[in-house]
């Protein structure tokens, strides 16, 4: 089976977690448009649902697969957020962002009852950080926004080089809230909490993609099956 069948079958099996009525945060990437494809069927089969999507190419998706989207700025909380992830630990916390929507995945799974993370087995891993950490931060002041997350890392022990992402054409890659994103390669990250918390007492740091106690499930998919890791 492809990567891409296996993504399709984790999203189908995060489909039956889904009830009538539910306010459901919809996650950004390719494992998480099979989701808000495979909810627009269930929809067109008379589903009722309120889809938040984290991302405008979220937003894209849902409106061409039919699905209902509700006002995120009217939600409290919402009953569930699928979504997919770069990176899963065995305490089930996250690198997320390499899509770039790292900020609005993070405010909808924190509104969230429960989050259940999408992913084929490859994202399974022991230790955190061979995915490069997306760090998103205002382009006001980046110098010393830089400087700061670099003593922010080197006090984690996790020490390494960070890169602005860039656009095909050369151009800083810019986010949906208009910030930018400095992804670090780490290697891995001993003390993900360590990190998360010096990374926020940063005033030029949005948000990052260490996404820690907000997962409730990990639903994986592998040759062997489907693998349903709940906390
Ligand atoms: C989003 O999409 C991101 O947080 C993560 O970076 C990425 C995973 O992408 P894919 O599902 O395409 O592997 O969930």
């Amino acid at each position: 089976m492809t990567a891409d069948e296996l993504k399709r079958l984790a999203a189908a099996r995060a489909l039956e977690e889904v009830r009538d009525g539910m306010i459901v945060g919809l996650g950004t990437g390719s494992t998480a448009r099979h989701f808000v494809e495979l909810l627009g069927e269930r929809v067109r089969a008379g589903l009722s649902v309120t889809g938040i999507p984290t991302s405008e190419a979220t937003r894209a998706d849902a409106e061409r697969c039919g699905v209902p989207l509700g006002d995120v700025d009217a939600v409290v909380r919402l009953d569930l957020t699928v979504d997919g992830a770069d990176e899963i630990d065995p305490e089930l916390r996250l690198i997320k962002g390499g899509g770039g929507a790292l900020l609005r995945e993070k405010v909808i799974a924190s509104a969230s009852n429960r989050m259940i993370v999408i992913a084929d087995e490859s994202k399974w891993v022991k230790t955190l950080g061979a995915f490069a950490l997306p760090i998103e931060v205002v382009p006001f002041g980046i110098a010393a926004t830089g400087a700061a997350v670099t003593q922010a890392l080197r006090v984690c022990g996790a020490a390494g080089p960070f890169a602005l992402r860039q656009t095909r054409d050369g151009h800083a890659f810019v986010t949906d809230g208009g910030h930018w994103i400095l992804d670090a390669r780490l290697g891995r990250i001993d003390h993900p909490e360590r990190l998360a918390a010096s990374l926020n007492a940063i005033p030029g740091v949005v948000e990052h993609g260490l996404f820690l106690d907000l997962a409730t499930a990990v639903i994986l998919a592998g040759a062997d099956g489907i693998r349903f890791v709940e906390r």
